[in-house]
């Protein structure tokens, strides 16, 4: 695993430009209200510059089973890191966070399965595994800074022939599993123990996109919404809290 700079450590690296640069102006202004004798101080003529942005990381960073961003750090407020799925294990830049955990249909992660925390998902073949990661509202269960231990979090397979995704499509603020099928858009909805409920048909005929099918809150009600994207448009069903409502005109390209 090739060493890389984490974005936290970028951040702290311009704070502290940012505070060289505070300090110089003030030691400049200093130096001309001349409350300090100008033979014993050293005052900086030139300001520090800061160079032009460039890549975060330079290497190649993607995982064999999945690529993904989540809040690994307990700030609030903090940001979403890089996270790569590998045969070995996830892994956070130069940090194996866990051991191997990945899905042969895929590997997801969202926020807000458990009491709010990111949950990494494996979707097999016989069902859907979740592991929660101990962030800053970490439950009793798992340390923070780290993962939990595995929940088998549907009883058999739920995944779809076209899109499997996670979103929260009823608004109660934790991730639902959604499959995307030729016949149709099915739900499970989450629970407070990090598994799904039972199957829910959320449309009466088929709806994805030849490009491909989104859920995302597009009208900010809280509940994330379907998006196909075709290659002739876009067409959005707002979710009602329990279905799909009809499609609204489609936004063409
Ligand atoms: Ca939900
Ligand atoms: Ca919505």
């Amino acid at each position: 695993m090739i060493k890389r700079v984490r974005l936290t450590t970028l951040v702290a690296l311009l704070i502290g430009l940012g505070m060289a640069t505070s300090g110089s102006t003030a030691a400049l202004a200093q130096a001309r209200q001349g409350d300090a004798p100008p033979t014993t101080r050293s005052v900086a003529t030139t300001l520090p510059v800061l160079g032009p942005i460039g890549p975060l990381d330079a290497s190649p960073d993607y995982g064999a089973h999945g690529t993904f961003f989540m809040q690994v750090t307990s700030v609030i407020g903090g940001t979403e890191e890089l996270v790569s799925v590998h045969n070995d294990g996830i892994w956070w830049g130069s940090d194996r966070l866990t051991g191997p955990f990945y899905g042969q249909i895929g590997t997801y992660a969202g926020g807000g399965l458990t009491n709010g925390n990111d949950t990494v998902f494996a979707v097999n073949k016989n069902g859907i595994f979740s592991k929660a990661w101990g962030g800053l509202f970490a439950p009793p269960s798992i340390r923070e800074g780290t993962f939990g231990p595995t929940v088998r979090a549907t009883s058999g397979p739920f995944y779809g022939s076209k899109t499997t995704a996670f979103a929260d499509v009823n608004g109660d603020g934790r991730l639902d599993a959604i499959a995307v099928n030729t016949t149709g858009v099915f739900v499970k909805l989450g629970r407070p123990n990090g598994t799904f409920g039972p199957t829910r048909r959320w449309t009466a005929g088929p709806f994805y996109g030849s490009v491909g099918t989104f859920f995302a809150d597009v009208n900010g009600d809280g509940k994330a919404d379907a998006i196909r994207v075709n290659t002739t448009g876009t067409t959005i069903r707002l979710s009602t809290g329990t279905a799909l409502g009809p499609t609204a005109p489609q936004h063409p390209h």
